[in-house]
């Protein structure tokens, strides 16, 4: 009887799972694509093309024309008056700016006869910077000046300043549009901007979502009051509460129960971001696991037991919305790198895999450090990738030897990148686009020296929200539902089978790549 609804509102489409609680089965799973969906926006992929200076905006109004088509498409294979329980997340750090209208557009929302056309009055701004958007490098400098450097923004927030977090991209445009900004009486992240819409009152943000924004105190869970003096004047106003991801909001907007048929008094959990969602979803909400998304970026997170930051100040620690918190590295060189060198020899996916298969673990010292364009983790400023082998393999004659150290390259930096979170996990959660490929599993597993698993279900942001709801409003335990819904496939399970040790001198090896690579840049 108990079916809940998790809502992804991503960057390229939004996405909703139904599960069924009791009987552990998936009813009802849709998605819309912004691109191939509301061609009108002219965001093929979910963002505005060809942003000045570095801007990648996108417009509030696609996405809640997406979540209208999302429930239409839902509701006609399952019949959402049984959803008793509703979560969501959002892609990270988008920021929605609403003027004084935005409360009484929640007030009127019941009678409403579209979302865009009735929140349209309500954007102080409209259209909103997204995660993609690196326009706020001076604003980045001047936050970490004002408050004393970035070490002691990493420390307070999480992170230092960056340029796709919230905070910048509020500064800027406080900066570059200061009637726009006065105009603004709220600020909401995407994931709370959904939840008001859903709810119909103004939302607030989680520990999760809020830990992205460079405003959040990691210690005390609060908007911290020397980072928003340093961001923008009178901020605390314009921000929602920051509260735990065990949140409930409020029950569905009538306007939802009229157009879609969803029942009344069905209550909605507070949104979280994609990754602390996934965190869930991937059965990964305790400490122990680590899961290792594969994208056009890829990322590696974690639950931890308490909050720890990176004392490079590279990577990040968010509250963990099961309770917590957890850390998480993001990789720039993910699938646009393993895809440059399949391209380079003009190689398909099966002859890369191949190249793989064909070559030992360590690939007999031939390393690559796999930056194609500039890393983040570490902050390095590359164009193309550093060999260091053979004359042969440095002169590029060696494809298989070439793949392979493409692939070690990205995952022994990986592990030397995230030593700072001190894990010890007892397996690898693999999930994303190239997580299916069982050759670049086996690199991960050799890597790390840890069993890889992946899940027979896809879509773990969606899946996530749900057993949030789940937990939180029906009582369900997160365990037992990670247990049912989170099940691995155990034919896909890979273990390390290389020797123990044989990649000690690659990580030495790559170490001191980094450091005459970042010498080299910094000249
Ligand atoms: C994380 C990040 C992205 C977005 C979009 O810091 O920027 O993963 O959450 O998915």
């Amino acid at each position: 009887m108990s079916q809940v609804l998790g809502i992804d509102a991503s960057t390229q489409s939004c996405s909703g799972i139904v599960i069924d609680v009791e009987a552990g089965t998936v009813v009802a799973e849709a998605s819309i694509n912004f691109g191939v969906s509301l061609p009108a926006y002219d965001s093929p992929q979910g963002f505005i093309p060809n942003g000045e200076k570095g801007e990648v905006h996108a417009s509030p109004l696609m996405w809640l024309d997406a979540l209208e088509l999302l429930f239409e498409e839902l509701g006609k294979s399952c019949d959402l008056s049984r959803v008793t329980a509703i979560s969501g997340a959002g892609q990270q750090h988008g920021t929605v700016y609403l003027n004084r209208d935005w409360s009484r557009t929640l007030d009127t929302l019941p009678g409403a006869d579209s979302l865009s056309a009735h929140f349209e009055p309500a954007l102080a701004r409209a259209t909103s910077p997204i995660w993609m958007d690196s326009s706020t490098s001076t604003e980045c400098s001047e936050i970490s000046d004002t408050v004393g450097g970035a070490h002691l923004v990493c420390e307070k927030s999480g992170s230092a300043t960056i340029e796709r977090f919230s905070g910048p991209q509020i500064r800027r445009f406080y900066k570059t549009e200061p009637e726009a900004y006065d105009a603004t009486s709220r600020i909401h992240l995407v994931s709370s901007f959904f939840c008001s819409v859903l709810s119909g009152v103004d939302a607030p943000i989680d520990t999760g979502d809020g830990a992205g924004m460079n405003l959040l105190n990691l210690q005390s869970w609060e908007w911290d009051p020397e980072l928003l003096e340093a961001t923008a004047p009178d901020l605390l106003q314009r921000l929602p509460k920051v509260v735990s991801g065990k949140t409930t909001v409020g029950v569905i907007s009538s306007y939802f129960i009229r157009k879609f048929g969803f029942s009344e008094q069905v209550p909605v959990t507070v949104f979280t971001g994609d990754n602390p969602s996934s965190l869930v979803g991937m059965g990964a909400s305790s400490p122990g696991k680590t899961v290792i998304s594969l994208g056009t970026s890829d990322t590696f997170f974690a639950a931890m037991p308490g909050v720890v930051t990176d004392p490079k100040c590279q990577g990040h620690a968010f509250g963990n919305p099961s309770g917590g918190s957890m850390s998480l590295q993001c990789f720039v060189n993910g699938s646009l790198a393993r895809e440059a060198v399949k391209d380079r020899f003009n190689y398909n996916w099966d002859a890369f895999t191949q190249a793989l298969e064909a070559t030992p673990a360590g690939n007999e010292g031939q390393l690559m450090l796999p930056f194609f364009r500039p890393e983040i983790s570490p902050i390095l400023n590359l164009d193309a990738p550093i060999l260091k082998g053979s004359d042969a393999f440095e002169s590029g004659e060696e494809p298989a030897q070439m793949i392979r150290a493409c692939v070690e390259g990205q995952f022994l930096n990986m592990r030397l990148q995230t030593e700072w979170m001190k894990l010890e996990p007892d397996v690898i959660f693999l999930t994303g686009g190239a997580s299916s490929n069982d050759a670049i599993a086996q690199v991960i597993a050799d890597i790390f020296e840890v069993k890889v698993e992946r899940l027979s279900v896809t879509g773990a942001v969606a899946l996530g929200a749900a057993l949030r709801a789940a937990q939180n409003t029906l009582g369900a335990n997160l365990s037992d539902l990670e247990n049912t819904f989170c099940e691995v496939d155990a034919q896909l399970t890979i273990l390390p089978k290389a020797p123990a040790g044989i990649y000690e001198k690659s990580l030495n090896d790559l170490s001191s790549l980094l450091q005459t690579a970042n010498e080299v840049a910094s000249v």
